[in-house]
């Protein structure tokens, strides 16, 4: 552990915390690091069946800190500390791709502004929550940089090309509100209900059958890039392997006794 990620557990759902919040979560390579170990451990562990991610004050994660000396520009005497790609390649890439593959469902619960990398990090959850003062904010473009951490993949399937160029070109500070109206998240709600409304959903996807949730994640990405047929056939392929495990067998016997079911295959 480490004192800039905070971790949790209540029942099933484990709950990761931003925790630098005077810098506005803003991420060092220490508190990547930290985050990404965070969640091999909670990949790693049968008792988790749930996951969210917030942070600590009064913003989720204000993206890369542009204090490390590792991302300082380069002039002339300073080349060898600029190499961003590698800061992308050794601990964005990894933190997304770990989050896209979790064998879990992934809450980001966004409790205030989430900017550059911060913003693409809360939208590669599965299911977006954010207090209606947070905000979304795409800062590459005032900075000179492109969107990274997934955003140039992720904005165009979330809300379409226009408004991923809108929003990547002109860094405007997007409200909660509008997020959810456009479609880049799922639900804005009131500040002081953020907590336990994520915490309740976390909770309530604990308790479905995980690996279907988890399958459908490859399952929808993967076919925006798939003819109709091959992601029937995707589809074929998933339900062959569901309707051989644990959880379609208690689900059906469920459903024919009228009774709750008991859901444990992860
Ligand atoms: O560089 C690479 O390695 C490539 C990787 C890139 C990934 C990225 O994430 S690039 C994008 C980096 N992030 C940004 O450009 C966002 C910068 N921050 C802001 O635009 C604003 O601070 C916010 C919109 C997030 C919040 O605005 P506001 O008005 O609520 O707060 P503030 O006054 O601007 O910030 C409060 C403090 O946090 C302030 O420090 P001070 O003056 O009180 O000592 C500010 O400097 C500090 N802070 C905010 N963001 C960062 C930060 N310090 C370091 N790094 C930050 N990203």
């Amino acid at each position: 552990a480490s004192a800039s990620i905070r971790v949790a557990q209540q029942g099933a759902v484990r709950t990761i915390t931003l925790n630098r919040p005077a810098a506005l979560n803003s991420l060092t390579r220490e508190m990547l690091a930290a985050w990404l170990d965070a969640l091999e451990q909670a990949a790693a562990d049968p008792a988790v069946r749930a996951l969210v991610i917030t942070g600590a004050g009064r913003a989720f994660c204000a993206g890369q800190d542009l204090a490390d000396p590792a991302v300082a520009p380069a002039d002339g005497a300073n080349v060898a500390h600029a190499d961003l790609g590698r800061v992308i390649e050794d601990s964005y890439r990894p933190l997304v791709l770990r989050l896209r593959s979790m064998p879990v469902p992934v809450v980001a619960a966004v409790n205030g502004v989430a900017a550059g990398a911060g913003a693409n990090l809360a939208l590669a959850a599965d299911i977006v929550l954010a207090a209606e003062s947070a905000s979304f904010i795409q800062a590459f473009s005032k900075i000179g940089l492109v969107p990274d951490s997934g955003g140039t993949w992720l904005l165009p399937r979330l809300v379409g090309r226009a408004r991923a160029f809108g929003l990547a070109m002109l860094a405007e500070k997007l409200g909660a509100r509008e997020a959810e109206s456009i479609g880049l998240i799922w639900k804005c709600v009131p500040d002081a209900a953020l907590a336990r409304e994520a915490e309740t959903l976390a909770q309530r996807l604990a308790a479905m059958p995980v690996r279907a949730l988890v399958a459908m994640r490859g399952a929808i990405d993967d076919a925006a890039h798939l003819t109709l047929d091959a992601a029937l056939m995707r589809e074929a392929a998933l339900q062959r392997a569901l309707g051989h495990a644990h959880d379609y067998l208690e689900g059906v016997d469920a459903f024919r006794r009228k009774r709750a079911p008991i859901f444990t295959d992860r």
